[in-house]
């Protein structure tokens, strides 16, 4: 059983947390929580949730009508609010503060199940600010999704958290000369239950996804309010761009829980014209597969954070602290040799686009994102490298020795 926030001994209480919180800076990562809310899974991890049922994002590959490609893009992207948003607090209510990357970690892995291989890449690609960049492939499909985000925080009676960045669906259609894109913006979202010391999310605002085909989606959020509603509540309409009057279909229903597709506008009798209830007990998550710590790079996020996470398992905060600081220190040093060389750090999966985005130019205006990708608040306009990626994995992996450098080098290990 875990212990309640504000029973837990030693490193400052929860109420300590939430006086430190009201005069909040709005940077994430220097909110010191007390010890039994950290997280020993790092934010690099995240990325993993955009695909944890990879038939349903590889399934719009084998649709031909347009429409419906675009409904099954919907489809796929409200069945990751859960595992975005809820799945490290099932129970709701103990959502922790996730390990901050140091720029340059990896988190690598791929799912095997119904829709082939699917791999994903993550990787810390800027510090300050904080920002990770991934990309998401089904092999046998050529489904990929790519996308960065950061976090700009405020404080205004809760922890509210506006996301920056976006992500980008290409899928190919059979037959066609170009496949789909889909441009992606990211809720927003705060947190609930800080006053009663069990965190969790709510998702709020609206959010869209628009297509190189002339389709748009808007998803509303809204939560429980005082008087009405339920828990993690959304509606969301497809439309021929431009033209949200014209709905071809809608959605309701609560994305930790079950929602409804039905075709054409909202009508009143909720039985008509459904094409799908989604319910995510129906449908099990596929695992993750990576490689066992000892095998992967010394970047690669759980074998690099392996101290730390073992010192949070014990409570050991000692340790905790020691080993973050080797991390923090290594870094800091490796950026002022970096600086005195004139050299930058070389992601290894990313470039940031120095011209700019076609995807943005067409579709950005849409759903109001700029074509800069807003790269002032996330260090760059970041896209995966397919060049750097297949230099990545055609490198044999390194030997005990080299990795022992790499680790004291880069992670003061
Ligand atoms: C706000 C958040 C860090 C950011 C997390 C993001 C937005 C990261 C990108 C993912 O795709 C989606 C996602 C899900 C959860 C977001 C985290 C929830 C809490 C965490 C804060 C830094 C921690 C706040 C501390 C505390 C104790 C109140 O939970």
């Amino acid at each position: 059983m875990e212990t309640p926030p504000q029973q837990a001994a030693g490193g400052g209480s929860w109420g300590a947390f939430l006086k430190s919180i009201a005069s909040f800076n709005g940077d994430l990562s220097s909110l010191t929580a007390p010890p039994f809310i950290l997280s020993a899974t790092s934010l690099t991890e995240f990325s993993s949730y955009w695909c944890e049922h990879p038939p349903v994002f590889a399934a719009p590959a084998k649709e031909t009508d347009p429409a419906k490609r675009a409904s099954l893009v919907l489809k796929w992207f409200l069945t990751t609010l859960k595992q975005q948003y809820a799945s490290r607090s099932e129970q709701y209510g103990n959502e922790k503060k996730p390990l901050n990357p140091f720029l340059g970690e990896l988190f690598l892995g791929k799912w095997e199940d119904d829709a082939g291989t699917t791999e994903l890449i993550s990787e810390q690609v800027s510090h300050h600010p904080p920002a990770t960049a991934y990309n998401i492939t089904n092999l046998p499909t050529g489904v990929r999704l790519e996308g960065y985000n950061a976090q700009k925080a405020s404080f205004s009676k809760t922890i509210n958290i506006k996301q920056i960045g976006h992500a980008v669906l290409t899928v190919p259609v059979p037959g066609a000369a170009e496949p789909d894109t889909y441009l992606i913006t990211l809720p927003s979202l705060h947190i609930e239950g800080l006053i009663f010391g069990s965190p969790f999310i709510e998702l709020d605002g609206s959010s869209y996804i628009t297509s190189s085909t002339g389709y748009t989606a808007k998803i509303d959020y809204s939560g429980k309010g005082w008087l009405s509603g339920k828990k993690n509540s959304l509606t969301a309409v497809l439309y021929p761009t431009g033209k949200e009057k014209e709905v071809l279909y809608n959605v309701s229903g609560q994305w930790t829980k079950t929602f409804e597709i039905h075709s054409g506008p909202v009508k009143s009798n909720s039985s008509s014209n459904l094409v799908e209830i989604w319910d995510p007990e129906k449908t099990p998550t596929s695992k993750l597969i990576i490689e066992p710590i000892e095998k992967q790079h010394p970047l690669e996020s759980r074998r690099a954070w392996a101290k730390v996470a073992a010192g949070i398992a014990k409570g050991d905060l000692d340790s905790v602290g020691v080993e973050k600081s080797k991390i923090e220190n290594a870094q800091r040093e490796l950026r002022i040799k970096e600086k005195a060389a004139g050299r930058t750090w070389e992601r290894h999966y990313f470039t940031a686009l120095t011209d700019s985005d076609p995807v943005l130019a067409r579709l950005g205006p849409v759903v109001s994102l700029a074509e800069h990708g807003d790269a002032d608040k996330t260090g760059g306009l970041w896209r995966f490298d397919a060049e750097k990626s297949a230099k990545a994995h055609s490198e044999p992996a390194l030997s005990d020795e080299e990795a022992a450098k790499v680790a004291k080098e880069l992670l003061g290990q």
